[in-house]
């Protein structure tokens, strides 16, 4: 062992590091830290190596990752002599290549086996970790990092009366060494997930009769395993540096093409054979890469389910049984799918049979077998197939106190807080490898395992050349991380599952996402720029010196962030400043490839008199029989691009979720026709839509106006010269990130007037556009300007935080609020001044859609539900 680095350390410690755990992550954390000149201990509970694959040796057990990715890549020699004999090892095949690896690179030598870690207790004085095990030692470290694995607590059976059964009792989690004999024994398999899946069809060959309890039943895909494909053997050979890297940064750390349509861009013939090419893919990911939306659309993901439950239908000759087999009370993909051999055509064998616990639970375990509430099942061994406490088990099962004798189980009583899965607040110096809030058990864990060392090593190196000793992620960093993980899993049909990813399978646990599913390229993307960042969201001291970087890495939503990297990537050029006919051909071109949004009752295009010629509307029916209420609508466009048919998504969708009749009105644009003609025309349209509401099927008197951007500066003019007019009378506005005022100078324009789509100068020229400098102080221009917003329409203002607009429109609400006007406020978090339009492109703002409607509704039908001003 080299020498402990002991840099401003009041009384040293035995060693730099202390590492948890002996699998593949902390073998190589032990390598790794080495090879970087740190000290270090690895304490392991098991008598030797290969963590998850030292104890799960039940028959069958397999990664069902390619073995070809899911092993270790900072070693390029382990592929040239290492050759795994299939495409997906067998246990004994990858833990014998773990074996190699701690022999080749002499890793037992630091391993203390046998050994629990029971407590580590931060000690504030000495900036060290204390240490204890089950064996009474005390190790102090300096850095403490948990390679625990996320899948290594088993949970409780859960059944009463285990003790009392007098056959034998296994857990396909601690397996006995020795196999188990099931030849002329009647068994009972109680669990079917991966590893139930992978060992029911080989129990069922050698036992007398197997019993399988099923309580969910879960999709699974033929692995079709067998030597390793051309298509994996290649990479590796002819391009392997490339390859590992592809892995490094694609979706779920296997690198496969991906897919580039969605489910119903395509006709059922062709949906068809993608998801049978899915089907004989043999990888799990062959069926979830057929199409781009089936993790996030229900219908789609529907279309793929029904695909997957007329296979099992094909294959198990009981219709009953079949039918039992088949998933259908969560989507695809949101509890762990599994890869399995021949597991659906074992319920055709006569000596297996089948007990749905949905229909019959189990009420208790007796000396002779298991009981259901129908019937006792006499049996000679029962294997419990039930899974694990996933993610935190392992990292709970420690008692850690941090900072001020926190413990750990407390903090993270509501679920996990972490700063990218690796740090937590409050716990100096303790790192997690795949902890709750990264990729982990979404992806190939040895690529996120090598990621997660390789980041931890790279910072204690920083730490060490710095003169630090102690790293500490911020509050503010790991709240906003976990905002983060939210964000990406509400984007997703994760949420919808009772599944361990969500914490369900253990009775108490909280519900909340574990793992990352923003995925594992995006993920590496941020922990490469928390580092470029100077360590951002991280406190770094040592030497009587703060680095306090306290900040937050991902701010935007998730489908933002998405979006515009995607227009990054058009390099798109510049239109601020250019002839308005180049600004207008340039957004008609961006607008040709939007999803048209939902389907209406009917589309009518007509037009009404203006004050300077006839204005063309487009108006969109609900399905719903009528009358309905009308919601005269404004586009956007800085009073010089766009029609009456620009925003068509959005007011197909506005229709859809209000059931009122919006009615979209083109009026004249700048430069031709410059200020104050475009709210000359909104107040005509809204005149003349009110006197025609009962021919255009609306209800009389009951309208309200919405717009966004310059649109929304329309409708809030329009609400103040119809009040000044005596008419129309106007039940409420909806103003969506609207220009309320010519001032450039506020914050948002600074901090958001470059890099989120609508520029600072992109409204300048707007502005220069519609209205001389000498006119934009007029309330019809600047309606914060107005002295007078007393008796307006009750309002909604929504605004977006990287909108260049978006003080302006807070401020507009302040004022109406002031004014004594029922005004409400909601400030979209993530979003950029496209957003709330954005149907179906930007989802993340489906839940203001709704908002914006239901607002609308009420003011319809005059109830309105606004309020005091709120911030939301
Ligand atoms: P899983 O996937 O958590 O599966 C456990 C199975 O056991 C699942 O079918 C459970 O049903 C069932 N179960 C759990 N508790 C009970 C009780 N009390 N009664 C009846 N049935 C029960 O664990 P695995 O070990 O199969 O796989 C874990 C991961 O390892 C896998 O996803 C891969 O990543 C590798 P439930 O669904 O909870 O109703």
């Amino acid at each position: 062992m080299s020498a402990p680095y002991t840099s401003g350390a009041m009384a040293g410690p035995d060693v730099d590091v202390v590492v948890v755990g002996a699998g593949f992550a902390g073998l190589y954390m032990l390598y790794r830290l080495r090879a970087f000149g740190f000290s270090a201990i690895a304490i392991e509970a098991a008598e030797d190596v290969g963590g998850t694959w030292y104890w799960n040796r039940y028959p069958g057990a397999r990664c069902d990752v390619p073995s070809v990715d899911y092993s270790y890549s900072f070693d390029p020699e382990l592929d040239e002599e290492w050759g795994w004999t299939e495409k997906f090892a067998t246990q004994p095949e990858i833990l014998a290549y773990i074996n190699h690896v701690a022999e080749k690179h002499d890793l037992r030598r630091d391993i203390r086996f046998s050994t629990r870690v029971e407590a580590a207790t931060w000690d504030e004085g000495a900036n060290l970790w204390r240490v204890r095990t089950d064996s009474g030692d005390e190790i102090v470290c300096r850095y403490y990092v948990m390679a625990t694995g996320c899948l290594s607590v088993p949970k409780a059976p859960e059944v009463e009366g285990t003790a009392e059964f007098r056959g034998d009792v296994y857990f396909t989690s601690s397996w006995p060494r020795e196999g188990v004999d099931f030849a002329g024994k009647r068994v009972g398999v109680i669990g079917t997930g991966s590893s139930g899946i992978q060992a029911i069809p080989l129990i069922a060959r050698e036992a007398e009769a197997l019993v399988v309890f099923q309580r969910t039943p879960n999709f699974s895909v033929p692995a079709r395993n067998g030597a390793v494909p051309d298509y994996l053997r290649l990479q590796l050979e002819t391009r392997r540096d490339e390859y590992r890297e592809e892995a490094r940064w694609s979706r779920n750390g296997s690198p496969r093409p991906l897919p580039t349509l969605r489910v119903f861009d395509v006709d059922e013939g062709e949906r068809f054979r993608r998801f049978e090419a899915g089907w004989h893919g043999g990888e799990l990911s062959s069926i979830t890469a057929s199409f781009t939306d089936l993790m996030v659309d229900p219908d789609a993901n529907d279309a793929v389910s029904e695909f997957l439950r007329d296979k099992i239908r094909s294959i198990v000759d009981d219709p009953e049984i079949a039918e039992a087999l088949c998933p259908t009370d969560y989507p695809f993909g949101t509890k762990r799918p599994c890869l399995d051999t021949d597991y659906y055509a074992t319920y055709n064998r006569p000596n297996v049979r089948l007990v749905d616990l949905r229909k019959t639970p189990i009420d208790r375990i007796s000396e002779r077998g298991i009981e259901t509430q129908d019937e006792s099942i006499d049996l000679d061994v029962i294997v419990f197939a039930t899974g694990f406490d996933a993610m935190t088990g392992a990292l709970l099962s420690i008692d850690l106190a941090g900072r001020g004798g926190v413990r750990l189980a407390d903090k993270w009583a509501a679920g996990p807080v972490t700063y990218l899965g690796l740090a937590t607040a409050g716990f100096p110096n303790l790192f997690m490898i795949t902890g709750p809030g990264s990729p982990s058990v979404l992806s190939n864990m040895l690529v996120s395992i090598e990621h997660h060392v390789e980041w931890i090593v790279d910072c204690l190196d920083h730490l060490r050349s710095n003169g630090f000793d102690v790293v500490e992620a911020t509050p503010t960093a790991e709240e906003s991380w976990g905002q983060h993980v939210n964000d990406c899993a509400d984007l997703t049909l994760f949420p919808r599952a009772a599944s361990w990813y969500m914490g369900a399978n253990v009775p108490g646990k909280p519900r909340v996402i574990l793992p990352y599913v923003g995925g594992v390229g995006p993920y590496r993307k941020a922990c490469v720029e928390v580092v470029d960042r100077g360590y951002l969201g991280f406190v770094l001291s040592g030497g009587g010196r703060v680095h306090h970087n306290d900040g937050i890495v991902r701010r935007l939503q998730p489908d933002v962030a998405a979006l515009l990297e995607a227009r990054e990537a058009l390099n798109l050029p510049d239109v601020a400043g250019a002839p308005v006919e180049v600004v207008r051909a340039h957004t008609a071109a961006l607008a040709a490839g939007r999803p048209p949004g939902p389907e209406v009752g009917e589309l009518v295009d007509g037009t009404l008199p203006g004050p300077a010629g006839d204005l063309v509307y487009r108006l969109f029916r609900p399905e719903s029989d009528g009358p309905h209420g009308v919601v005269v609508y404004f586009h956007g466009g800085g009073w010089v691009v766009g029609s009456h048919d620009s925003d068509d998504p959005f007011c197909r969708d506005l229709c859809a979720r209000s059931d009122a009749l919006v009615v979209s009105v083109g009026y004249r644009l700048a430069p031709e026709a410059p200020f104050p003609a475009a709210v000359e025309d909104g107040l005509a349209a809204v005149d003349w839509i009110a006197d025609h509401a009962r021919e255009l099927g609306g209800i009389p008197g009951a309208l309200a106006v919405c717009g966004w951007s310059a649109g929304g500066n329309i409708a809030a003019v329009v609400c103040r010269l119809a009040r000044d007019a005596g008419r129309p009378a106007i039940s409420g506005q909806v103003l969506l990130n609207p220009v309320t005022d010519a001032d450039m100078t506020r914050v948002g324009y600074v901090e958001n007037g470059t890099g989120f789509i609508l520029t600072a100068d992109l409204m300048r020229s707007f502005w220069d556009h519609y209205a001389p400098v000498e006119d934009r102080a007029d309330p019809r221009a600047s309606p914060l300007r107005a002295t007078d917003l007393g008796g307006l329409p009750p309002a909604l203002v929504v605004t977006c935080e990287f909108d260049p607009l978006r003080d302006e429109g807070a401020a507009y609400a302040r004022a109406l609020s002031a004014a004594g006007v029922a005004a409400r406020h909601v400030d979209c978090r993530g979003q950029i001044h496209t957003s709330v339009i954005a149907v179906d492109v930007i989802r993340s703002a489906a839940a203001v859609r709704a908002e914006v409607a239901s607002e609308l509704r009420g003011f319809l039908s005059g109830v309105p539900t606004a309020g005091l001003l709120t911030s939301g």
